[in-house]
């Protein structure tokens, strides 16, 4: 190929999708990624990611989650990989938790499958929890974990035989959107490209791939951690101990999964968005005595046979905006070129219909999803409003 319609920078999760929806319409795409599949450099790394539709953060997710997990189904036929695993999902605290209270309005709004439990439920039906007596949760069957790593290599696998033009270690250097919205150039260090339209999903490369966009992105360094329980995994089984996001009375968030490995994966468990800044150059991914005493004192009276031995911890980042909701829509000032980024720590159960969005609006410059909490157009900085009504 010399000539693409649609040019993808970043082939991580929302990229490596973007690419598979794309080249399904039957797009000539072009893919660049700096790294290799599935690589542990980015945000898609840790074997596990949960997934759930109760979704605390805003009502206006769920339409777009019922269509992720379609999607997710279609993938794992599609690529024949085991992708998705629904243990239950539970969302703890105290009533008027942002937590609780959050995913109890979107499952009201949207009359999701869900039970409400009280201390006393909780601790019998999920041992492994110690809850405190005015902490209730939210549980739901359909919420549990997805694959990041397999889901990635499989998005990458069929978007090739969809007939992409990927190429990895082949980092995107500058992006250009050429004069009235008539194509793009792209540079490498193996040289340029031209397509006519461009979908940017640059992870925590945002603040550099997308400086012109006006929107603020905070990179954070974050610690997910593989613990083997004192007593052995056994309590810990998927069967037995759901995903769970559990909220403390100062706002503090935890998650973590069951020991979907077997006995010897351990048991991951980590702190929601308490990271520090950072960027992809200098994110720190030594894992610090201190950072392990944290969490283990913040799970002790918890889930009080969790913090045994640590296995492994992995350091990975979000790339988070301020009101902590995507940007996902055609750059404000250049009509060929769609974004997204921006998903501040929540966004990899969303990966699929993330894809098919970006190839709607690649494709016919508008979706029939509902986006609007996506819009980067609100949210710029002043200084770039300025320059655009210049
Ligand atoms: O989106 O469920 C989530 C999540 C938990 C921890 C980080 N993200």
């Amino acid at each position: 190929h010399d000539s693409y319609d649609v040019a993808v920078i970043g082939l991580g999760a929302m990229g490596g999708a973007a690419a598979y929806h794309l080249a399904a319409r039957g797009q000539r795409v072009l893919g660049l990624e700096r790294f290799d599949p599935a690589h542990d450099r980015g945000s898609s790394h840790g074997g596990s990611r949960i997934i759930r539709q109760a979704y605390f953060e805003h009502p206006d997710y769920v339409p777009l989650l019922l269509r992720a997990y379609e999607l997710w189904e279609a993938l794992e036929r599609d690529s024949g990989a085991d992708l998705m695993s629904l243990t239950g999902a539970l969302m703890l605290g105290r009533p008027d938790s942002r937590t609780v209270a959050g995913s109890r309005e979107s499952a009201r709004r949207w009359g999701l499958p869900h039970e409400m439990l009280d201390a006393a439920d909780i601790r019998r039906r999920f041992p492994t929890l110690a809850p405190r007596d005015d902490e209730v949760a939210l549980y739901e069957a359909r919420g549990g974990f997805v694959r990041p790593e397999a889901a990635v290599r499989a998005h990458v696998a069929l978007a090739r035989r969809e007939g992409a033009d990927l190429r990895f270690r082949e980092p995107a250097q500058t992006w250009t959107a050429l004069p009235g919205g008539q194509g793009v150039r792209i540079t490498t260090a193996a040289g340029a490209y031209t397509a006519e339209r461009l979908v940017v999903c640059p992870g925590a490369w945002a603040p550099e791939l997308l400086a012109d966009l006006g929107v603020e992105f905070t990179v954070e360094r974050q610690v997910q951690y593989w613990f083997a329980p004192r007593g052995g995994a056994g309590p810990f089984a998927p069967e037995r101990h759901p995903v769970y996001v559990w909220e403390d009375p100062g706002g503090v968030q935890v998650y973590g999964f069951p020991a979907y490995d077997g006995p010897e994966g351990g048991v991951k468990t980590a702190f929601f968005r308490r990271g520090s800044p950072c960027t992809p150059e200098t994110l720190d991914r030594r894992i610090h005595p201190e950072e392990i005493a944290a969490i283990s004192a913040h799970l002790a009276d918890r889930i009080p046979e969790l913090p045994g031995p640590l296995l492994r911890g992995a350091a990975c980042m979000y790339t988070t905006t301020a009101d902590e909701h995507f940007v996902v829509a055609p750059h404000p000032e250049h009509p060929q070129v769609t974004v997204a980024c921006g998903f501040s720590g929540h966004g990899f159960k969303f990966t699929p219909v993330i894809g098919e969005i970006a190839a709607d609006l690649a494709t016919t410059g508008t979706t029939a999803h509902p986006v609007d909490l996506f819009d980067p157009r609100p949210r710029r900085t002043a200084a770039t409003q300025h320059e655009v009504t210049q």
